[in-house]
């Protein structure tokens, strides 16, 4: 009997009727063609599609059959292009490159709020989770269930119902995980980027203990976020959460520590000031006897925190300044974020003085590898976009300038190991925008910060002449005075920054305060002397007298800024893996592909670019026998044996009989082809004889051959 590879017949069928596998093979990059191709897939239920060696993923919002146990061994330890596209296929990719190479790899997982992120980055991890560690090892298994139990803390705490998502993380995460030479998980270490807020679902006794409410409605910072979930089970959650903090090894009175700080930002949000008589006052003394009980001090040092600042004098004199009902609401609301990112920040690094590999001995256990995981916030663009956007579409400019980099330098490595000629690559190289927000001295952070720091009222329209007068000449930066006929900005709020996945104005109104670090150090000191030892420990910078505090704080932007740069050293020295994700509407619902919405999605991936990259150079590679595989049947001397000697003379006579011996490269293993229009024609001819070869194959399994 004819040894027929099923699997190969049944990639070619569903090449044919669900679109093209990977966006590489496309007839022409263009946009027409990649919507059209994505559409198909997502209506046909194939929510994945490669860019060689990453995928596009399309948000199902419904539950997929595709990641059971069977698929978990489908994928597992195949090569790329045998199976259909899917996370387990990059995943594994991934590994196999870490574990066959001994190569730090990295897995890149972004899209926009809700375009499922978090959930891919979950399967991916289940995904190396399931692989590894097949002699179950006792030590091993858990490593890998505090690795896995971490998210569902780090959600608990980080994530947050929007109207763009039920739950949605609001901050960025990257996650290593170590392994071993036998490719065993062995440790990890989070890092978290951007935190933005808050809290629900704490048990009625937890919750009274606190002398709180369970209703998230009776609190002002919960209020908006309090509209019904029905996807989520608050009470079910919260188990889970408590459950996961012991896993992890949280001692009860860490986890009372986290739960009674999660309380006072609850009652501070409720709290009012009122002005009697030039003097300014705490409605309600309840409020702040509760809040001195949480954090374990004297009500006295809250009521004090809330109404006056410290300030040195310039004769070296320290006053006590009280408040304007204005600035004590100010000093409330930064203390209550502050709380909720130091608490955020120390879970994180409690974890990670968990998961931190102890004692590794190279000699002894082989190199010690990772795999880096990435999730975090794509481009975004709304109709109003402020200081945050701004900071999540420089983060993106910096991983687009590292896709380019590494993706340039992966095909240039593997050309030479190949025994290939490089050849020179035409993109857009957007590191002109990335010095345009970064440059020190004149980029768009130096002008924020230098504003901020200036003495005297500097506001944000001051900020935006400044910028205007430095970067007016910058062909990626506009605003409206320097193109006064541009009627789509404001004149002095906004400027608009042109980047390499489209143009975005900026309202540039807030920017100076988002910058600035509002928290007074009088809330600082009152955290450090909580005879609380966990509060203490959150605060060390609390222990400085106001004298003392000389030197300006880092700006927001420039933390952030610091932050991203460590984030790309850190991928930089990674081979990078791709996963990026789109949301189909905004109506959460599984059968609508709203073609506007994922054609901006495309265009902010910057998708077209990624698809150009790849395809610089050689836009197709495949290793002789798989090539010959696949495409054995289009040629006499292949089919259904090939006669040549080895795979890759079999190869030549299949290019030479299809006419595009000028358009490929033989490398030492693989076959290189420039354009896609000769694979193309190899394809169309492989799909015109599969009719032939189907109805060849039904007689083959019925035994009629
Ligand atoms: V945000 O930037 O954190 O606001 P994400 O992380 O991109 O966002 P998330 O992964 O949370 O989005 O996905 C949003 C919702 O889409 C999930 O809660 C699921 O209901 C749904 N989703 C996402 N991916 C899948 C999937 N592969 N299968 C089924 C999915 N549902
Ligand atoms: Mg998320």
């Amino acid at each position: 009997m004819l040894a027929v590879d099923r699997a190969s017949v049944m990639a070619v069928l569903e090449g044919l009727e669900f679109g093209k596998s990977d966006f590489v093979l496309l007839d022409e990059v263009n946009i027409e063609q990649f919507m059209e191709n994505l559409k198909l897939r997502f209506e046909k239920a194939r929510i994945y599609t490669f860019i060689g060696e990453g995928v596009v993923s399309v948000n199902p919002y419904k539950q997929m059959d595709i990641y059971g146990k069977e698929d978990i061994n489908a994928y597992r330890g195949r090569e790329l292009y045998e199976n259909p596209p899917h996370l387990y296929a990059v995943a594994d990719a991934a590994y196999k490159a870490m574990k066959r190479r001994a190569k730090d790899t990295c897995i890149v997982v972004s899209g926009e709020s809700g375009a499922g992120k978090t959930e891919a980055s979950k399967y991916i991890m289940q995904y190396i989770a399931a692989i590894t560690n097949p002699s179950q090892r006792a030590e091993v298994e858990s490593v890998k269930n505090v690795l896995l139990k971490s998210n569902c803390v780090l959600e608990a705490f980080g994530n947050a119902k929007t109207n763009r998502n039920d739950n949605s993380s609001r901050f960025g995460k990257y996650m290593d995980i170590n392994f071993n030479f036998n490719g065993d998980p062995t440790g990890g270490h989070i890092n978290n980027y951007l935190l933005e807020k808050l809290l629900r679902g704490g048990s009625d006794d937890m919750l009274k203990s606190l002398h709180l409410h369970n209703d998230p409605a009776n609190y002002v910072y919960t209020r908006d976020g309090a509209v019904a979930t029905t996807s989520y089970n608050d009470r079910y959650s919260h188990n889970a959460v408590l459950s996961a903090l012991n896993v992890i090894g949280f001692s009860e009175e860490e986890i009372h520590s986290i739960y009674r700080i999660l309380g006072t930002i609850l009652i501070l949000g409720n709290l009012q000031f009122e002005t009697d008589r030039e003097s300014v006052l705490v409605v309600g003394m309840e409020d702040v006897s509760h809040i001195a009980e949480l954090i374990s001090t004297e009500p006295n040092n809250v009521t004090k925190s809330l109404l006056y600042r410290t300030v040195a004098t310039g004769a070296g004199e320290v006053i006590e300044k009280g408040h304007s009902e204005k600035e004590a609401c100010f000093g409330r609301d930064a203390f209550t974020k502050a709380l909720y990112e130091r608490l955020f920040g120390w879970i994180v690094s409690r974890i990670n003085a968990v998961i931190e590999v102890k004692d590794y001995n190279p000699v002894l256990h082989g190199k010690n590898t990772v795999i880096g995981v990435l999730d975090i916030y794509g481009f975004e663009i709304f109709d109003n976009n402020s200081f945050e956007q701004f900071c999540i579409n420089y983060c993106n400019e910096k991983l687009q300038q590292l896709f380019i980099q590494l993706i340039l330098c992966q095909e240039q490595d593997e050309y030479k190991r190949e025994g290939i000629t490089w050849q020179h690559i035409d993109y857009f190289n957007n590191q002109i925008i990335v010095d345009l927000v970064e440059q020190p001295h004149k980029g768009i952070i130096s002008v924020l910060d230098e504003a901020c720091l200036s003495v005297g009222k500097v506001t944000d329209t001051v900020c935006l002449e400044s910028m205007d007068a430095k970067l007016g000449q910058h062909p990626h930066y506009t605003s409206r005075k320097l193109a006064p006929s541009d009627k789509t900005m404001e004149f002095h709020r906004d400027f608009r920054i042109r980047h390499y996945a489209g143009d975005v104005t900026y309202s540039v109104e807030g920017f100076l305060d988002k910058n600035k670090d509002p928290l007074f150090q009088d809330f600082k000191r009152l955290m450090f002397n909580s005879s609380n030892p966990v509060m203490k420990e959150m605060w060390p910078d609390g222990q400085l007298s106001i004298t003392e505090v000389t030197k300006r704080p880092l700006t927001a932007a420039t933390l952030f800024k610091n932050s991203i740069v460590a984030l790309v050293e850190k991928l930089s020295c990674k081979e990078p893996y791709y996963v990026r994700c789109i949301k189909p509407n905004d109506m959460k619902s599984p059968a609508l592909f709203d073609d506007a919405r994922c054609q901006h999605q495309v265009a902010y991936l910057g998708l077209l670019e990624n698809v150009r990259v790849r395809r610089a150079g050689f836009a197709y590679r495949q290793a002789y026998t798989r090539f010959l595989q696949r495409y054995k049947m289009t040629c006499e001397y292949t089919w259904p044996n090939h006669l040549m000697g080895t795979d890759r003379e079999a190869v030549e006579a299949i290019v030479t009989q299809h006419g595009f011996q000028d358009d490929v490269a033989y490398g030492h293993t693989k076959l290189f082809v420039r354009t896609p229009k000769s694979l193309f024609t190899l394809e169309q001819e492989r799909a015109a004889l599969i009719p032939v070869l189907v109805l060849f194959l039904q007689k083959v399994w019925r035994g009629a051959l």
